[in-house]
């Protein structure tokens, strides 16, 4: 049985705008352009869905609803950039992640040997570290099958966790109301509901052929889905999992020498980092990154099979190359795991050694 956990940010754009002004963080706010220009909500915060507010309502209509409803200007660089810190926790834990918008994701943890392999840990933990390390609540879904682990993520939102082990899954399943099923919208609902189906169970109950004609191409996914039958696996990305560490200065500093103290004391953290991330050591590349006064970073890496420390000795004497006069206000070092490509690739380069000699 594979294991996938489904993350899904906590009314996302609402969240990052709560966090940033803590004056927003207990009345009713609306992401979205204003009634006046025919806007439309993007999504609320909590206190505003008590009204009736949602996502995708005109926004004449939420202040119908909720009249003093604060509407918010979105920030999309802001949402993208906490999105990027997101997915590069999730990549501690695994580099099978299936993005599906910005807050959401599939993580296939079936292989991964963090917390003795149990991915109801490994959820809790990316739960508790991306509020660390961002100040947002997520809500997971751990299954064996992925359609399962996104419904699970909605369970008990917001900052909750559902578990649904394969002993539950059929049961879980066969409770399920078909409308939460993804891609069932509201038309294929109450085409549903015209046959007096409502739930998985209903459509167990239901003679196969009659289904699989009735809802033609998609009927035989719905048919799959109601039995608890979802072979997909992830779509992956190609992004490399990767760890780091970095430290943010109390005053700006100018000199290699300076640079190189903050290093030493990262190294050990970043060498804990990497074991925890992987423990047979391997790496692909090791990095320096620098955060100048005027906030523009930059990083540099290296080719490595093995971290090796004094090699950011040679390296930061070439980023700070890009430094020109100005202050340092943070230092970070990383390391990126070999993809499992990578290694097929030094297997492979191995045998043609081999076949040379
Ligand atoms: P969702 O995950 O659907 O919603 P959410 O994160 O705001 O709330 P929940 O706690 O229920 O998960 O969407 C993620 C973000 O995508 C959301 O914050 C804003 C944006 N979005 C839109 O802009 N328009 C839409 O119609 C929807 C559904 C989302
Ligand atoms: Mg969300």
């Amino acid at each position: 049985m594979k294991k996938f956990i489904h993350i899904d940010m906590d009314c996302f754009y609402a969240a990052v705008e709560m966090r940033d002004n803590p004056a927003l963080r207990d009345i009713p706010i609306a992401i979205g352009g204003s009634s006046d220009r025919r806007g439309v909500i993007s999504t609320c915060n909590y206190p505003a869905r008590k009204f009736g507010v949602r996502s995708a309502m005109a926004t004449a209509q939420a202040m119908k609803l909720c009249p003093h409803l604060t509407l918010v200007k979105g920030r999309m660089e802001q949402y993208a950039e906490d999105s990027k810190k997101i997915r590069e926790i999730m990549l501690r834990y695994t580099d099978i992640i299936e993005p599906l918008s910005l807050d959401e994701a599939y993580l296939d943890v079936s292989d991964s040997e963090q917390f003795a392999g149990s991915a109801t840990r490994i959820a809790e933990d990316i739960r508790q570290t991306i509020f660390n390390e961002t100040g947002l609540t997520a809500s997971a879904g751990v299954a064996p099958i992925k359609f399962v682990a996104k419904i699970a993520s909605d369970e008990n939102k917001p900052d909750g966790i559902c578990v649904i082990t394969p002993e539950q899954l059929d049961s879980f399943v066969a409770a399920l109301p078909l409308k939460k099923i993804p891609g069932v919208g509201k038309v294929t609902a109450e085409k549903l509901a015209e046959l007096g189906l409502h739930t998985c169970s209903d459509v167990r109950a239901f003679p196969q052929d009659k289904f699989l004609k009735r809802f033609g191409k998609y009927g035989s996914v719905l048919w799959n889905r109601c039995h608890a039958i979802d072979e997909r696996g992830l779509s992956v990305s190609r992004e490399r999992k990767s760890v780091g560490i970095e430290t943010t200065l109390a005053q700006d500093i100018h000199s290699f020498e300076e640079v190189w103290a903050v290093i030493e004391k990262l190294i050990p953290k970043l060498q804990d980092r990497l074991k925890k991330a992987s423990p047979e050591l391997a790496i692909h590349n090791q990095g320096i990154k620098l955060k100048f006064s005027d906030f523009q970073q930059t990083t540099m890496e290296q080719r490595m099979q093995y971290l090796n420390p004094t090699m950011f000795k040679t390296l930061l004497p070439k980023i700070l190359e890009r430094q020109q006069g100005r202050g340092i206000r943070l230092v970070g070092l990383h390391v990126a795991m070999p993809t499992k490509a990578d290694s097929q690739q030094m297997a492979f380069s191995f045998g043609d050694l081999e076949s040379s000699l």
